[in-house]
């Protein structure tokens, strides 16, 4: 559990940087369990890399995690990450993918971009967007460490894509996650190792902003069903202020459990 201290420490950073790392945020069993079923999946699906420049051309990708094994589900509920994702976005805040990103040797840098970027608001704006790259190996300059430009979260537009800019490796052991606002200019480096380097791309969205990976149709119902409330509630399955996502005034969650409930909602309120 994060010390207040530590959590406001925290949103300090990213308000003030647009980033904070923190540091021994995994216990090693379970960045072991995480990597041990991220490669079995690699070699189930036979995964090569994409045919473009953003996904990179020597970079291993597996989307959607959360309906393939039962591990991932301890990911985007991480009690040393989400309270300071819910800081930023707040309580309602929402997954919007969680994604593997395996560099491997001779890599090229990621065109640098800003993960909100795409979405049509004038900035420098509140954060709609808080990602996180879960460090499964060391991160380094020379491994391909997430690059990033601190203060860019203020800018008043995003980075031109393609373009080259002055940026620095956002190095840190195995077991920390490196946690920025969603505006943040930043990109995957180049591996110019012989080893690989793992992330895991951990990404929320604010509550009222619609997801970057369909979480309610990606993930099976019946693989929803076993997830824990909390995280029922991250994948879509709830309302936002008691209005945003709702089915005929009632919760998502009431239909996921085929049980209409009495989840409060804004009509209840007034
Ligand atoms: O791999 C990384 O360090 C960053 C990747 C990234 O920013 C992305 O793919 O959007």
């Amino acid at each position: 559990m994060l010390s207040n201290d530590a959590l406001q420490g925290h949103l300090g950073a990213i308000a003030r940087d647009g980033y904070t790392i923190v540091e021994d945020a995994i216990s090693t069993d379970v960045l072991d369990a995480l990597t041990d079923d991220l490669t079995r999946l690699e070699q189930l699906f036979e995964v090569v890399p994409s045919p473009n420049v953003f996904e990179g051309a020597n970079t291993l990708r597996v989307y959607n995690l959360l309906a393939l094994s039962d591990v991932w589900q301890q990911v985007p509920v991480h009690e040393h990450v989400l309270p300071i994702v819910e800081g930023v976005l707040d309580r309602g805040c929402l997954i919007s993918s969680l994604s593997s990103i395996r560099i491997q040797p001779h890599e090229t840098p990621q065109p640098i971009h800003a993960d909100d970027q795409l979405m049509p608001l004038t900035k420098p704006h509140a954060p709609t967007v808080c990602n996180s790259m879960w460090a499964l190996t060391d991160f380094t300059d020379a491994n391909g460490a997430t690059r990033i430009m601190p203060g860019t979260h203020l800018a008043d537009h995003s980075p031109n894509y393609g373009e080259e800019y002055v940026s620095i490796p956002a190095e840190m052991p195995k077991g920390s996650v490196l946690i920025w606002h969603g505006s943040l200019w930043h990109g995957g480096g180049a591996n110019t190792t012989a080893d690989d380097r793992i992330g895991i791309a951990m990404n929320y969205c604010a509550g009222w902003v619609r997801q970057q990976e369909n979480q309610q149709l990606g993930i099976p119902v019946e693989v929803a069903r076993t997830f824990s409330p909390r995280l029922r509630e991250l994948v879509g399955y709830s309302v936002y202020n008691m209005l945003i996502g709702h089915i005929n005034k009632h919760s998502p969650v009431e239909i996921l459990d085929a049980a209409p409930g009495a989840t409060p909602m804004v009509w209840d309120a007034v």
